[in-house]
């Protein structure tokens, strides 16, 4: 490997079906079991406004509509992880956006439910580039 990057700050979000199962705990477990590091943790109703900024890239595609509803339905617990490569490393422990076809031993195999909603229900978010990661960052944490 060439240049390994520093190590990188991600923003997770246990989204609101997470939070109502009683997941948090098992999320965190996962994410320090791998070594990373919590820098910051709050539980928070995300209001319409900041949701649409932080899901600004899917601006225009259908299910924005209830994506925004369903994460703004309850508490999610907004959590600043670090580590070295954190950002693609929490993308693995996730696992595949749909919870049908994640493979078991990720978060979203192991535990999302494919209830046949509106918008899929996968437990987590998790940033999806270094740029993405600084973005959300600031949105969720303007103080860090
Ligand atoms: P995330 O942003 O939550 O970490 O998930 P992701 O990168 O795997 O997925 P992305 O494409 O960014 O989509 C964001 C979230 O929108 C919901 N979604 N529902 N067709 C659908 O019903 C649909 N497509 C996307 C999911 O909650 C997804 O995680
Ligand atoms: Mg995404």
């Amino acid at each position: 490997m060439t240049d390994a990057p520093a190590r990188q700050r991600t923003l997770v979000l246990v989204k609101p079906d997470g939070v109502a199962r009683g997941l948090v705990g098992e999320v965190l477990r996962r994410i320090e079991a791998k070594g990373y590091t919590l820098v910051a943790l709050e539980l928070r109703t995300a209001d319409a406004d900041l949701l649409a900024e932080h899901y600004a890239e899917h601006a225009g595609k259908p299910f924005l509509g209830p994506l925004i509803e369903f994460m703004s339905s309850g508490p999610v617990a907004a959590v600043v992880v670090e580590g070295h490569r954190a950002i693609e490393g929490f993308r693995s422990l996730a696992g595949a956006t749909d919870p049908t076809t994640a493979a078991p031993g990720t978060i979203r195999g192991d535990l999302a439910r494919d209830w046949g909603r509106k918008v899929i229900e996968n437990i987590v978010h998790g940033s999806d580039s270094p740029e993405s990661a600084a973005r959300e960052i600031a949105l969720w944490f303007p103080s860090l």
